[in-house]
């Protein structure tokens, strides 16, 4: 590793179909670092276990993901890309953070208060702990930044919050990161539901377009995206659905807010929906191809993680072993 060379780090959970969210919020922003940092982009399936997983289905949205961090840009020349499980410190450095942080920071954490919620049956020390994980993964590397969407501000707050503390204790462990959140894009809505956030665990598909669904679908489910009863293409307050329509165009295309409402003065709802349908499709559609190549190929996926992993493993144990020093383990 170059000396002052900065570093950025983020990670995508192997859990469900990568979603429009997942895309504007987080992955389409990573290769924008690949030039002035050195990048790591994980596939954090140790993550993904804190709600049960087919196994099969696990795997087979192990290798989906690293293809679609390349087909969304991320040349593994360039980035580090790899699972999580392949580098063993971060579950080694997740044990040692746990003993740096509070039972009460956790409970606040509103990701659990959510999931435990909607897995009632299955709340287990995981998916409490999973915080100090993502703190293990980000820390490891000496991350200076953390592209991420909204939802996971609160547990960037706690992984600087761990690194301060470790700090106080044990001087000039870790880097303190920063989140990076995409000005437009760090929190796209449900198309069904307009006041909750995209999710790709969301039962209901409508609610979702899905990176790998294809135009006559992406068009339809923009068509019926829950809209007021008004007919202006502006944002404005009690409008959450077409705010969320107006900041996905904005997001595809990269005009302003003005731009968007001068285009669509005049023009109703119904044009802008199918509107927003082409420009998503048509971004989309270049990805997709790519990614079909890229999966056809498990070798070339296996020798890309195979590589990373190892890339990864060199930078991680240079600091899992400065913390196991530092902490008086004998090394
Ligand atoms: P789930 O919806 O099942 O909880 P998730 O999609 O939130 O999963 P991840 O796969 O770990 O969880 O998310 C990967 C990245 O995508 C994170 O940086 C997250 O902040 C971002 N992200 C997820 N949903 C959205 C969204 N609706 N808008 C913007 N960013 C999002
Ligand atoms: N918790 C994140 C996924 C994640 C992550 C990370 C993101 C795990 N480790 C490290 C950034 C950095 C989520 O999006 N649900």
């Amino acid at each position: 590793m170059l000396q002052n060379e900065k570093v950025c780090f983020s990670g995508v959970q192997p859990s469900g179909n990568l979603t429009i969210g997942n895309y504007l919020g987080a992955i389409k922003n990573f290769s924008t670092f690949s030039s002035e940092y050195r990048c790591f982009y994980c596939v954090v399936d140790e993550h993904a276990i804190t709600v049960r997983q087919v196994p099969a289905d696990l795997r087979r949205r192990t290798y989906e993901t690293l293809a679609l961090y390349m087909a969304c840009g991320l040349d593994p020349e360039k980035n580090t890309l790899y699972v999580q499980s392949h580098v063993p410190a971060h579950a080694e450095l997740g044990w040692i953070l746990n003993c740096f942080t509070m039972f009460g920071e956790l409970s606040r954490m509103t990701q659990f208060k959510d999931k435990s919620a909607r897995h009632a049956d299955n709340v287990n020390a995981g998916l409490f702990t999973y915080p100090t994980l993502m703190a293990a993964d980000i820390l490891l590397y000496q991350t200076d930044i953390v592209p991420v969407g909204i939802d996971q501000k609160q547990h960037l707050e706690l992984a600087r919050d761990i690194a301060g503390r470790f700090n106080a204790i044990h001087a000039n462990t870790f880097t303190v990161p920063e989140p990076y959140m995409a000005k437009t894009g760090m929190k796209i809505m449900s198309l069904a539901d307009p006041t909750k956030k995209m999710s790709k665990s969301d039962e209901n598909a409508n609610a979702v377009i899905y990176i790998l669904d294809d135009r006559d679908t992406i068009i339809r489910k923009f068509k019926r995206a829950v809209t007021d009863s008004g007919s202006e293409v502006r944002m404005g307050e009690g409008k959450d659905g077409i705010n969320n329509l107006i900041t996905i165009y904005s997001a595809f295309t990269g005009k302003t807010v003005e731009e968007i409402e001068r285009e669509f003065d005049g023009r109703g709802y119904g044009d802008f929906k199918l509107a927003v349908g082409e420009v998503c499709a048509d971004a989309l559609t270049p990805v997709q191809t790519r990614f079909a190549e890229l999966l056809a190929d498990k070798a070339g996926l296996e020798q890309v993680m195979k590589t990373g992993a190892e890339t990864a493993a060199r930078a991680a144990y240079r600091t899992l072993n400065k913390v196991k020093k530092k902490l008086g383990f004998v090394v």
